[in-house]
């Protein structure tokens, strides 16, 4: 399949999409949306790919929603729209996916790597939320799951100042699980994708979805749907085969149910 912004590969169960408007430094247009959600749900819905990763360029993955497309939308065709609320469709994929992040991720850049379940920064990576400096805010889940990845503090210092978050600082604050050399960024995240996609498919799904509940639910509904996904997964065949396997001290072979 190919698309008019961005690239998609597989290499073995690993879904590799890049954005790609390098004209733009891959600024997130209706396009870029349209052709995001289809490489996502080609994904999720392929049995044989079991981890996906998006990346963008060396220089950025995303500096922000396409601010020439934006530009001369008022409140009603925003809201008339519901521009960019397609966004969601790739927030609702079952199966794991991690941003690689090189460069800018700016504005809806940063939020769409927020979307991941994994973020990996190369070591030139810069967040940030700008919006104010155009007179916005954060319009793609920034505001929110900043502050849920950071705390109040360093999201309110972002988003009012507008002012870009290195790689080292990003990992600090917990908004990226590492980061490593620029060079070796699409290395690191084939090696992490690759691991995910050896794990048994109906537990990794279970996984994502009990510690996304952590943002949707209190604790104590976390904890039972936590420990309801638990009971749930026992009724697998891949459950009965990990337990057996580590009984006989061998690897897992896994049949995705
Ligand atoms: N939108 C459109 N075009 C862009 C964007 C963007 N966000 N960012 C860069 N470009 C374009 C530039 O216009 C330029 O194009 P041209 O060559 O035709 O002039 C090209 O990309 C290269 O950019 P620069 O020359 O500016 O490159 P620099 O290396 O000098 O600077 C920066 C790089 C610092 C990243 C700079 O480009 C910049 O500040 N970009 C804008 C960053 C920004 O403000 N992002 C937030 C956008 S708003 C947003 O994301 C809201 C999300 C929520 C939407 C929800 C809707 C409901």
């Amino acid at each position: 399949m190919s698309y008019e912004t961005i690239l998609v590969e597989t290499q073995g169960p690993v879904t590799i999409i890049r954005l790609n408007r390098p004209q733009a430094l891959n600024a997130l247009n209706s396009q870029v949306m349209r052709d995001l959600i289809d490489a996502f749900a080609t994904y999720d819905a392929d049995p044989e790919q079991r981890c996906a990763i998006l990346t963008g360029s060396e220089k950025a993955f995303a500096a922000g929603a396409d601010i020439k497309e934006m530009q001369a939308k008022g409140f009603s065709e925003m809201y008339g729209e519901n521009f960019f609320q397609g966004f969601e469709k790739v927030t609702a994929t079952r199966k794991p996916w991690i941003a690689a992040v090189s460069g800018f991720a700016l504005g809806g850049g940063c939020e769409l790597a927020m979307m991941a379940d994994i973020m990996i920064a190369a070591d030139s990576a810069r967040f940030g939320q700008p919006e104010i400096k155009l007179g916005v805010l954060p319009g793609m889940g920034g505001s929110q799951r900043l502050t849920r990845a950071v705390g109040k503090s360093k999201a309110m210092d972002m988003c009012l100042t507008g002012r870009m978050m290195d790689a080292a600082e990003a990992e600090r604050g917990g908004l990226v699980s590492k980061v490593v050399p620029a060079a070796e960024l699409l290395d690191e995240a084939l090696k992490m994708a690759q691991a995910i996609a050896g794990m048994p498919p109906l537990a990794a799904i279970a996984n994502k979805e009990a510690v996304n509940a952590t943002f949707e639910t209190g604790l104590a509904m976390g904890l039972l749907f936590e420990r309801r996904l638990f009971n749930g997964v026992c009724a697998t065949e891949d459950k009965s085969e990990g337990m057996t396997a580590f009984v006989e001290k061998r690897p897992g072979n896994w049949k995705g149910r």
